[in-house]
């Protein structure tokens, strides 16, 4: 999944797609390195982003979305707002992306009553504050309790399971420790068998592993670091992975998921 943020303030790529004319061109580059879905954002979810009204949100995606769906892109929206989702299902987008696990009960109606897939994330509070002191007594087991019982809801409220991902959502409300220790343990999340998304792309973990190793890198500078990751997840078992740069996050997980398969046929 190749992220396209047509924000002017995420961490790492914001400004650079404010257009509709560039964020297009992004995503049609991102699908001729192999992405096989393009995540659509409007609003930075960053610690202390300006929030975005729904208006101003869906001129910013509808356009994007609608581009990539006529050139016949799977497309995703990372939103949490209904009327964005509502309105990028409308412009022929595959997948709501919801950092907030239709946190917002119209979310679960839009969805649905369409046939879109959706990911459900977990985060622990609101994207302003959610860095401010993240704590667990028990980290695994609440981000899988919460993946569960919100996957539950959804289907309660009329989404096949089939049309479900489940997210940990590295980042959100997670401490350098917390963001380690999922990435870890990650069969605590395939063990629930909803197909899995990990998104580590660029994220300031990585900064940290690089740094405490002497190697001080600005977010754009990480893809080799998120290639481990990738790697690592792939081997893990998860189904779909977030990022910036799709040639080398691909080659990264075709890798992995050729020897993981290798590891499996008797010689
Ligand atoms: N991370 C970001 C935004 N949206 N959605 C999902 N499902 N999972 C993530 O980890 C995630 C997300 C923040 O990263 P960005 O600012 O680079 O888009």
């Amino acid at each position: 999944m190749g992220v396209v943020n047509t924000t002017p303030d995420s961490f790492s790529d914001g400004g650079r797609y404010t257009s509709t004319r560039a964020a297009l061109a992004h995503g049609l580059a991102m699908l001729a390195d192999g992405a096989d879905i393009i995540d659509v954002g409007g609003e930075s979810t960053r610690p202390g982003a300006d929030p975005v009204s729904a208006e101003e949100e869906i001129d910013r995606i509808v356009p994007v979305v609608a581009g990539l769906v006529d050139v016949g892109a799977v497309v995703s929206i990372d939103t949490m707002k209904p009327q964005v989702a509502a309105a990028a299902v409308e412009a022929g987008a595959h997948i709501v992306n919801d950092v907030s696990a239709l946190g917002d009960p119209d979310m679960a109606i839009v969805c649905a009553e369409s046939d879109v897939g959706v990911v459900l994330m977990h985060m622990q509070g609101e994207p302003g504050t959610m860095q401010d002191d993240p704590s667990y007594e028990d980290l695994l087991a609440e981000v899988a309790g919460f993946l569960k019982q919100r996957a539950t809801a959804a289907q309660a409220a009329g989404i096949g399971r089939d049309r479900i991902c489940v997210d940990p959502g590295i980042g959100f409300g997670k401490t350098f420790d917390h963001n380690m220790q999922m990435l870890h343990n990650l069969d605590w999340l395939t063990a629930l068998d909803y197909p899995v998304l990990v998104g580590t792309s660029r994220k300031g973990f990585l900064g940290g592993i690089l740094a405490a190793a002497g190697m001080e890198s600005a977010p754009h500078e990480r893809d080799p670091a998120t290639a481990a990751t990738v790697a690592l997840a792939i081997a893990g078992g998860v189904s779909v992975v977030r990022v910036h740069n799709v040639s080398h996050a691909l080659q990264a997980a075709r890798t992995a998921d050729a020897i993981v398969r290798a590891s499996q046929t008797e010689v």
